[in-house]
C-alpha cells in the first residue's frame, strides 16, 4: 500500500517535471481514489516536481517558458484538489498577500510565484495587478498575513513599493509582516533602501527566502 502511494506520488512529480498538463488532473484523481491524502499529493507529489523544475531552471536546463508551463500544470492540479484540500486537516505554512503594484499590469511572473507559494501550502490572497498602497494596507488589516509580496516589472512602478512599506508603517502593520519584493528591475540593495525585508530575482529564490523565515 505504502509503495503504491509512493509510485503515485512519483508519477505526479514526474508529470510536473514533464509539463504534462493533459494528464495532471487524471493523476490527481486516481491518487484521491487510491486514498492518498490530498496534502501528500500537493507536498510530496506536485511540489516535489516543482522543486525539480526550479533546480533545472537555476541550472539553465529549463527556461522561463518551462517554469510558466510547470506553474500552469500545477495550477490545473490544484484546481481539482482544492475542494479535497478544504476537507482535510492541513497545517498551513502561513498566509501571504501578493500583488503587482499600482500602475503595473505585468502578472505572469507574479502568477508563477503564487503557484509556487500555494505548492508550499501557503494561504495566498492574490490581489491581482495595479494594486495601490491602500489596497495592500486594507488587505493586510483584513487577512493578517505573515508575508506581503509585491511584484513590479517597470522601473517607473517599482517606486510604488516604497509607498506600500511606508503606509504599512503608518498603519502600524509593518512589524507584523515580512515583506518580499520581486520582478526584473529589483535587487537586495533596493529592498533594503525602501525598508523591505528581501528581494528575489526569480520566484524560486523567493520561495527559498520565505522558507528560511519559517
Ligand atoms: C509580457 C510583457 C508585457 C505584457 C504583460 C502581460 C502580463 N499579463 O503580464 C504586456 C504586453 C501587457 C506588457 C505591457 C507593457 N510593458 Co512589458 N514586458 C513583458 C515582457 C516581454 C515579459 C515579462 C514576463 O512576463 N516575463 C516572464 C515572467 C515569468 O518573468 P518575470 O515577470 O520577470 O517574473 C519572474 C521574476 O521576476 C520573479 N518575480 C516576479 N514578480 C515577483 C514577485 C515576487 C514577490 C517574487 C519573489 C518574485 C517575482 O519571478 C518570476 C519567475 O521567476 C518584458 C520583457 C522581459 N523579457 O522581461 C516586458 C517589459 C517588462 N515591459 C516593458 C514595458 C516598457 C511595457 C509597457 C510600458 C510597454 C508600452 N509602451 O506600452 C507596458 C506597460 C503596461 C503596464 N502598465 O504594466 C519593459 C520595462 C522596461 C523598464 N525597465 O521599465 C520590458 C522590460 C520590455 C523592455 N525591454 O522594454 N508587457
Amino acid at each position: 500500500m505504502m509503495s503504491d502511494n509512493k509510485a503515485i506520488l512519483g508519477k505526479l512529480s514526474e508529470a510536473i517535471v514533464e509539463l504534462d498538463i493533459d494528464s495532471i488532473v487524471g493523476l490527481c484523481e486516481s491518487a484521491i481514489d487510491s486514498g492518498v491524502p490530498p496534502y501528500d499529493i500537493v507536498i510530496n507529489g506536485m511540489a516535489k516536481g516543482m522543486e525539480i523544475v526550479g533546480n533545472k531552471y537555476e541550472e539553465g536546463e529549463y527556461y522561463l517558458a518551462e517554469l510558466i508551463m510547470a506553474g500552469e500544470t500545477m495550477k490545473e492540479g490544484m484546481t481539482y484538489l482544492e475542494p479535497h484540500l478544504a476537507e482535510s486537516e492541513i497545517e498551513k505554512a502561513g498566509t501571504a498577500i501578493v500583488g503587482t503594484v499600482k500602475g503595473d499590469l505585468h502578472d505572469i511572473g507574479k502568477n508563477v510565484f503564487v503557484s509556487l507559494l500555494r505548492a508550499q501550502n501557503y494561504d495566498v490572497i492574490d490581489l491581482g495587478v495595479d494594486i495601490s498602497p491602500d489596497q495592500f494596507v486594507e488587505a493586510t488589516k483584513e487577512h493578517k498575513p505573515n508575508i506581503v509580496a509585491m511584484s513590479a516589472l517597470l522601473t517607473t512602478t517599482m517606486v510604488e513599493m516604497e509607498n506600500v512599506v511606508k503606509q504599512l508603517e503608518e498603519a502600524g502593520l509593518r512589524d507584523g509582516v515580512k515583506i518580499i519584493i520581486g520582478g526584473a528591475p529589483l535587487n537586495q540593495k533596493y529592498a533594503s533602501g525602501i525598508g523591505a525585508d528581501a528581494a528575489a530575482s526569480d520566484a524560486v529564490e523567493g520561495i527559498r527566502i520565505i522558507n528560511e523565515w519559517r
